[in-house]
């Protein structure tokens, strides 16, 4: 059965708009998909590893930017990372978390991950979508080969393979456990973000946890900056980051970006990949060459909403999980549930 809710309609009427909006703006001749064609191993070297430092990440007071011994603020953001970001559209900090803190938050992801099957596993159950008995369970959205759920106050997104029965990917989700909660409040992840888009307090845009298990499925080509447009209060001013919660490699479908393509804005979708692929980017019309994002974990890339992205299958038997933030000045609603959610600038972030 097809069926679009009213959550997911308005996501796709939004996105037709912005779709239809750009036009023909590139018309160069399609050309083989780059992705998994040789690429240039940036990805572990364009970082900068300063600003680690879980045990030195010393707050200093309460309500203000963490600083050093000598009065710097931590974290801050470097001339070479603000050139980079300006230039390529990103940068990467490794091993920006501890295997410690690391494996508080891959507890705290599956036993949220754990939640949602159970409550959706209890909704089937029940004698019908959408019933009374279970309202934090919405009826199934089938949009294409991809299925769409409301659980807990978080989109589900479930794996294409039903036989994983795994979620993809759930948005919002720091609702669901404190221990996200707090990773969103860490300056290592929201300061660089300050710094990069000019504004001291922040407020969070979207939190996802994006959960590959083996033979997780892949995401498409794509920029944010398309799905975010018309629910977001500051476009401008949103900027997106991943932390990878496991090792990420070519072969467990870690992030694939396109340097240099934040500056086209938006760009041309698919036109023949049914009713998603508005949101998907027509990467033949390109002449940059995709880079792996393949990162320890507890690494982060911080990225323009307009570079264009994607990852592959996970290839291997294990894990590839991450947490994707996105932030934006403070006062602000986010994107999927309107709600406000000032960043706390004295949170430690310990999970
Ligand atoms: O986690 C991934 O593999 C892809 C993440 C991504 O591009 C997204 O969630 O928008």
């Amino acid at each position: 059965m097809f069926l679009v809710g009213p959550g997911v309609k308005a996501w796709l009427s939004g996105a037709q708009t912005i779709a239809t909006r750009l036009g023909q703006r590139f018309a160069t001749p399609p050309r083989e998909s780059r992705v998994g064609s040789p690429s240039q191993r940036l990805g572990a070297r364009v970082g900068s590893p300063q600003g680690i430092g879980t045990e030195a990440n010393g707050l200093a007071g309460d309500d203000r930017t963490p600083m050093d011994s000598t009065g710097i603020p931590m974290h801050a953001v470097t001339p070479e990372e603000r050139d980079q970001f300006e230039k390529l559209g990103f940068f990467t900090r490794l091993n920006l978390f501890s295997e410690t803190e690391l494996q508080a938050i891959r507890v705290a992801a599956e036993s949220v991950h754990q939640r949602v099957v159970d409550a959706a596993d209890r909704k089937s159950d029940a004698p019908g979508p959408g019933s009374p008995e279970n309202p934090s369970v919405g009826p199934v959205d089938q949009v294409d080969n991809q299925k769409y759920q409301e659980i807990l106050g978080s989109t589900i997104k479930w794996e294409w393979d039903d036989d994983l029965r795994a979620v993809r990917s759930m948005e919002p989700v720091f609702q669901l456990d404190d221990r996200l909660a707090g990773v969103i409040d860490d300056p290592r992840l929201w300061k660089p973000c300050a710094d990069i888009i000019g504004c001291p307090t922040l407020s969070l845009f979207s939190d996802k946890l994006n959960v590959k298990r083996p033979g997780g499925a892949p995401f498409p080509w794509h920029q944010e900056g398309p799905y975010w447009a018309y629910g977001a209060e500051d476009l401008e001013r949103v900027i997106t980051l991943i932390l990878y919660l496991d090792d990420a490699s070519v072969e467990n479908g870690c992030l694939w970006i396109i340097p240099g393509t934040h500056k086209y804005g938006p760009l041309e979708s698919l036109k023949d990949r049914g009713t998603l692929g508005r949101l998907y980017t027509d990467v033949e019309q390109l002449e940059e060459k995709p880079i792996p994002m393949d990162l320890p974990a507890g690494s982060v890339g911080f990225f323009h909403r307009d570079i264009v992205h994607g990852s592959q299958t996970n290839r291997t038997e294990e894990n590839r999980r991450a947490y994707l933030l996105a932030y934006q000045p403070a006062g602000l609603h986010q994107w999927r549930n309107g709600e406000q959610r000032d960043i706390k600038t004295n949170g430690s972030g310990q999970a």
